[in-house]
């Protein structure tokens, strides 16, 4: 039941890492209940960063905890080759890719070839990220079959039985789910949550696990009821944006800015936000003191 963050790329006003915040962040976000942070995900903009930047990352996380999966994907082979050397260097969890994207119509054997290659270089364990919606391919169970020496996946779809078919077919598999409106089913019938909401509600998705071990089915259930009402919010503003200020509304601290072209949001923006969230977010606290007394 592993709750791991995608975590947030902290950016200065002019654009570059902010490799204290970040640091600090981590740090927050493992006091807090979180298990294994996802460096360079979606939610990190991943696709937006530089090789050199994803170096600089791993290396800043590195400083705080070993429980890292490095994201090396992109469409450049010979910069993720570098990245795949790179982490040699760390004794991590693993390393992991989204698929080639934006291309059409790339024969399924090539994205076999794109993991199987990875996996060959690589000495770390491997995590495959299937995000069909943003790279346009869908990495299927059947797909899975073909690639050789995965230790893991993340499924970012909002089918529960998709990502429970590469279960049934390899029960060997760390599988995780990546999607929000899901935390709730990834803690109770997959290996874990990928949470984006893990950055600003650590503290909520550790109470919903409480109440998933103690069998406390229905109250974990409102809590995802509530985690959806909060996305619905978030997302009206944009959620790769939105989510660097939800970590100030919900846990208090700031932890820089996003980049663009994930533009930062205004001031009026960030108003309309927090009070859209404030409600909610007091009817989860309430939920919380009620579980820890
Ligand atoms: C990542 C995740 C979560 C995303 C999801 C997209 O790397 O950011 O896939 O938040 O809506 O795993």
């Amino acid at each position: 039941m592993q709750v791991v963050v995608p975590i947030i790329t902290p950016f200065t006003k002019d654009g570059k890492v902010d490799i204290n915040a970040l640091k600090d962040h981590v740090k927050r976000l493992l006091e807090l209940g979180v298990d294994v942070i996802f460096l360079n995900g979606t939610t990190g903009l991943g696709p937006a960063l530089s090789k050199e930047e994803k170096k600089e990352t791993l290396k800043a996380v590195y400083d705080v905890t070993h429980k890292v999966i490095f994201q090396v994907g992109g469409l450049n082979l010979y910069d993720v080759f570098e990245l795949v050397e790179y982490s040699k260097e760390f004794d991590i969890l693993g390393v992991a890719s989204y698929s080639p994207y934006y291309f059409q119509r790339l024969p399924e054997k090539w994205l076999v070839n794109y993991f199987n290659d990875i996996i060959s270089k690589s000495e770390q364990d491997f995590f495959l990220y299937n995000y069909p919606a943003a790279t346009g391919y869908d990495i299927s169970a059947k797909v899975v079959g073909k690639i050789h020496g995965l230790k893991g996946l993340k499924d970012t779809t909002q089918d529960l039985a998709h990502t429970l078919e590469y279960k049934i077919v390899n029960p060997n598999l760390i599988v995780y789910n990546g999607s929000d409106s899901l935390i709730y089913y990834s803690l109770s019938s997959l290996d874990g949550t990928v949470a984006s909401f893990a950055n600003h509600s650590p503290h909520i998705i550790s109470a919903m696990r409480k109440l998933i071990k103690e069998g406390k089915r229905e109250e974990a259930l409102k809590v995802q009821m509530l985690i959806n009402m909060l996305l619905d919010a978030i997302r009206k503003y944009g959620q790769l944006s939105a989510t660097y200020y939800m970590v100030e509304i919900m846990l208090g601290y700031k932890v820089g800015y996003p980049r663009p072209p994930i533009y930062p949001l205004t001031d009026d923006e960030v108003k309309m936000l927090k009070s859209e969230v404030e409600p909610l977010k007091r009817k989860l606290e309430d939920i919380i003191s009620g579980i820890y007394g």
